[in-house]
């Protein structure tokens, strides 16, 4: 491991063990200014960086939420099972600065990366990720800039999740500032899947052999989950043609 690839990886322990501070102050040592002012102002740009993004989560966690509320106000269910969001770790960051070529700085992390702030929406069936979507990118102050559906194309292992690249503006004090976010939305099926697959094999540098054997294993309980969520949607919607058809008036009224 060279000199840099080194003190990254010990940056990458220190953030791990959930040390704000600690984490700022390596990853700003790893940034490209070496002399201590330039550093301790990196320190500060770091640390106002993070918190812009955790910012960012804040208003886009609030919004679905919001959306959430009203829709079991209207509909007497909740589209969405439960929403969990985190600021990208540091080994991710850095896996990925080296894997684009990217200079170690702050500008080109927030230049280039557009997940470092991200949401999972688990959302109960899948016309509920779509409707949620919808809502989510009508909303005025949300501009889409990069949409992958990875639902109606799966990845080639079986993967599947709606990923929306949104910028939305977050309030400070004295000024408005636009901040990236990745909102991933899936299903209880798709979460449990990926979820699953993440522990035994994503990004693993796994042998040849065991790769080739898993891998049809997975893509078939990826094409089992797909199987039970459309059961579960054809349900849904067999109960609620149901229930419409109940609640109809009645056309013949007996004078
Ligand atoms: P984390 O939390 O970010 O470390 P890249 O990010 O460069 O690998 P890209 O094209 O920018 O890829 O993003 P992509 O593939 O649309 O989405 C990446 C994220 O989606 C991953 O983040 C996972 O959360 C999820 N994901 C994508 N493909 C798979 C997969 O095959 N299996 C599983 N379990 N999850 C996947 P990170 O980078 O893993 O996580």
């Amino acid at each position: 491991m060279n000199q840099p690839a080194q003190a990254t990886s010990r940056l990458m322990q220190s953030y791990s063990s959930e040390n704000n501070d600690a984490f700022i102050q390596r990853l700003t040592r790893l940034l490209d200014d070496a002399d201590l002012s330039a550093m301790q102002k990196n320190m500060e740009q770091a640390r106002r960086l993070m918190t812009y993004y955790r910012c960012a989560i804040l208003e886009v966690e609030t919004k679905f939420k919001v959306l959430n509320e009203q829709f079991s106000l209207q509909h007497e269910r909740n589209p969405i099972e439960s929403i969990k969001s985190r600021v990208k770790s540091p080994e991710s960051i850095q896996e990925k600065m080296v894997r684009c070529h990217l200079p170690a700085t702050l500008t080109a992390i927030e230049e280039n990366l557009a997940d470092i702030a991200g949401v999972r929406v688990i959302c109960s069936f899948i016309d509920d990720i779509y409707m949620l979507a919808d809502c989510l990118l009508q909303q005025d102050d949300v501009r889409l800039l990069q949409r992958k559906d990875y639902i109606r194309q799966p990845k080639e292992n079986g993967y599947r999740s709606l990923h929306l690249i949104i910028e939305i503006p977050i309030f400070l004090q004295n000024e408005k500032r636009m901040m990236k976010v990745e909102v991933q939305l899936r299903t209880i099926a798709m979460e449990f899947w990926a979820n699953l697959e993440h522990k035994l094999r994503y990004k693993k540098d796994l042998p040849e052999p065991i790769l080739c054997q898993t891998a049809d294993e997975l893509s078939e309980c990826a094409r089992l989950s797909a199987l039970l969520d459309l059961k579960m949607q054809n349900i849904r919607n067999t109960i609620e043609s149901n229930m419409e058809r109940d609640e109809e008036p009645d056309t013949l009224t007996v004078l």
